[in-house]
């Protein structure tokens, strides 16, 4: 996503932590120009990403997205070990990130910022259907026009359909991430909710042989991995649709009006995600 679509996700988290957990993510945060706040965290990872002479900046740009290998348009799926070798694309990247913040694993207070930073980031990329689709790019390469500009596939569903998505709230981004919260609370989501954070935890293991070791490694994907499969089927019925069928279609009306409910869902998926996790994770007392 865009800065929009990020800051939406944050900031629909930020709604729902529980006030221990709310003070934990601002003692964690070092930078103070995020105000302690999860909106603003949210944009780090690409600051840093596009920063020269950042530690970050060259590593981190595969986290963001996972290629599939499959066919979309006609077959969708995501293969952990077919797409994610050596967990390097967003589903490992949480992952690991979520090793780092748990505080049972001890890593430092530096670790533990920098892990915070990342998720509130990854959490909000794992819902955009083309940074879970190998295709193109994940649409970087196909060229479309939206509203008579000259752009990407990529491009209007990071940034385009969500700005246009604003017209209908004064474009505010604040009423529209309230709106967001509101369906989530008591709207359209409240009853299909549950099913969105709804993938088996890591049971805890005691003993530290290598095969629990590796089971351990495995369950930390399962999360990750059951939302990418979630995002990744949106691919298959709409998102290259109209792309395959007339290529110089502007995408600025029906298909605009047709992807508004996903990417609504989207977005509140990935904040009401981002928000509970944090309340289940934080509230650990290490
Ligand atoms: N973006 C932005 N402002 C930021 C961060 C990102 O406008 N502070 C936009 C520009 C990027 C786009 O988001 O090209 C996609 O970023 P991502 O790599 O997260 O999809
Ligand atoms: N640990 C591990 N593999 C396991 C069990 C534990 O790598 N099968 C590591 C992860 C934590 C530490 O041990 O850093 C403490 O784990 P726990 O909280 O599960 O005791
Ligand atoms: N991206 C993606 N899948 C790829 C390559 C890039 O989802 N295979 C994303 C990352 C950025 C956007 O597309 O959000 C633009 O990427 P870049 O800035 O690397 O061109
Ligand atoms: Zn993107
Ligand atoms: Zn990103």
């Amino acid at each position: 996503w865009g800065a929009e679509g990020h800051k939406a996700v944050g900031q629909i988290a930020q709604n729902i932590l529980q006030p221990d957990v709310e003070s934990q993510v601002a003692k964690l945060f070092q930078d103070k120009s995020f105000g302690g706040k999860l909106a603003p965290a949210s944009l780090w990872a690409d600051t840093i990403k596009k920063q020269k002479g950042s530690p970050f900046a060259f590593w981190s740009a595969p986290l963001h997205f996972i290629d599939t290998r499959d066919n979309p348009g006609k077959s969708c799926s995501v293969d952990e070990e077919r797409d994610c070798p050596d967990g390097v694309c967003v589903v490992g990247a949480i992952a690991n990130y979520t090793t780092q913040l748990d505080c049972e694993n001890g890593f430092d207070r530096d670790t533990r910022d920098i892990a915070l930073r990342f998720l509130t980031h990854f959490f909000g990329d794992i819902t955009q259907p083309l940074h879970v689709c190998g295709r193109s790019k994940g649409g970087n390469d196909v060229p479309v026009t939206f509203d008579g500009r000259k752009t990407n596939l990529h491009a209007i569903w990071d940034t385009q359909i969500v700005r246009k998505r604003l017209q209908d709230f004064d474009n505010s981004l604040d009423k529209y991430i309230a709106f967001l919260t509101s369906e989530i609370q008591n709207g359209t989501y409240v009853s299909e909710k549950d099913e969105w954070v709804a993938c088996d935890t890591p049971s805890r293991r005691r003993r530290r042989d290598t095969s629990t070791i590796l089971k351990r490694a495995k369950a930390t994907t399962r999360c990750p991995l059951s939302w990418a499969t979630d995002t990744n089927e949106i691919n298959c019925p709409f998102v290259w649709e109209s792309i395959d069928e007339n290529p110089n279609l502007d995408l600025g009306q029906g298909y605009y009006k047709a992807a508004i409910p996903f990417v609504d869902k989207q977005l509140a998926k990935g904040g009401y995600r981002l928000g509970t996790f944090l309340n289940s994770i934080l509230t650990k007392k290490c």
